[in-house]
């Protein structure tokens, strides 16, 4: 039998059942919808150096170039809208409620504009901001960041502390409990789908395998398949290939 038919058999099982079924997402979910990706052609870190823009030491370094560069990304993605992979799961979730999570390593907000209501940002989000000195973070689109060119980096204007991206850099741990909270989900699901992700960053990485270990039946949907401990794989855009798996 094709892949897509026994994937869609094995989801179909668990919304009839009472099982969990986990997702995790990367970049290339958001590729149809204009978001450049970080690895692949086109991908950001063709163009840009990661250590140089998206690290602490980074940020220490030039605090200014780091803000345009996020300040850049923030222009980009906000004209944009979610594609029909993210409304497909969007709408598995309308079937499934509580017993589905999306844990994205993407910081685009395009899940929950889609409509999903249990998204995790695994590595943060570009709508977010958050103190240097108090970690208090701000969430709020409107606070104005410096155009590019402008010397000034945005502060808080009650403490007047530097604020950053509040994401996730190289070298920086992720949020422990939101990590512990993806294990748990990852291992005690039935299903595990792994879209758009070229499965090079850990700890996301870890997930798929971890997933296998347990038991579960990992899809994963990807032109560029990438991860290991995989069931079936659908070799496709996930904007063609969601809406058919979950429908
Ligand atoms: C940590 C920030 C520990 C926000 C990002 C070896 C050397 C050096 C370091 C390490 C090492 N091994 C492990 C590490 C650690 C490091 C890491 O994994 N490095 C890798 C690269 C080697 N990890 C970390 O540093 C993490 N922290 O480990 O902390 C610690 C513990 C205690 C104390 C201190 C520290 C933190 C990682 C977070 C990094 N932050 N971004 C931002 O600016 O965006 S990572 C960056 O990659 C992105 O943000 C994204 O979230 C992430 C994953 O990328 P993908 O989403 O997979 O995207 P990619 O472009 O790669 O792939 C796109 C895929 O889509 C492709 O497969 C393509 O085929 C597919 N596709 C394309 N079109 C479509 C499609 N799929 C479906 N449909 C389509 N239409």
């Amino acid at each position: 039998m094709e892949p897509m038919k026994r994937a869609r058999e094995a989801l179909r099982a668990v919304k009839a059942g009472e099982g969990i079924v986990t997702v995790l997402t990367g970049a290339g979910i958001s590729a149809e919808s204009g978001v450049p990706t970080f690895r692949g052609a086109g991908g950001l870190w063709r163009e840009h150096r990661a250590q140089d823009l998206a690290t602490p030491e980074a940020f220490a370094k030039d605090p200014q170039l780091v803000w345009d560069f996020y300040e850049m990304r923030r222009e980009l993605v906000q004209p944009l809208e979610p594609n029909p992979g993210h409304r497909a799961l969007a709408a598995l979730e309308q079937q499934l409620g509580d017993r589905m999570r999306i844990f994205t390593q993407n910081i685009d907000g395009l899940h929950q504009a889609a409509g999903s209501q249990h998204v995790e940002e695994l590595h943060g989000s570009l709508w977010r901001l958050r103190g240097m000195d108090s970690g208090r973070v701000f969430d709020d689109r409107t606070i104005p960041l410096p155009r590019s060119g402008d010397p000034l980096v945005p502060r808080c204007q009650e403490s007047g502390e530097m604020l950053r991206p509040h994401v996730v850099w190289f070298g920086e741990p992720l949020d422990s409990e939101l990590l512990h909270r993806a294990q748990l989900w990852t291992e005690g699901c039935e299903v595990f789908l792994i879209v758009g992700t070229s499965s090079n960053v850990y700890p996301a990485a870890g997930l798929a395998p971890l997933a296998a270990n347990a038991g579960a039946t990992v899809i994963e949907v990807n032109p560029d398949p990438a991860a290991s401990g995989v069931t079936f794989t659908l070799a496709g855009p996930s904007g063609e290939l969601l809406p058919k798996l979950c429908e």
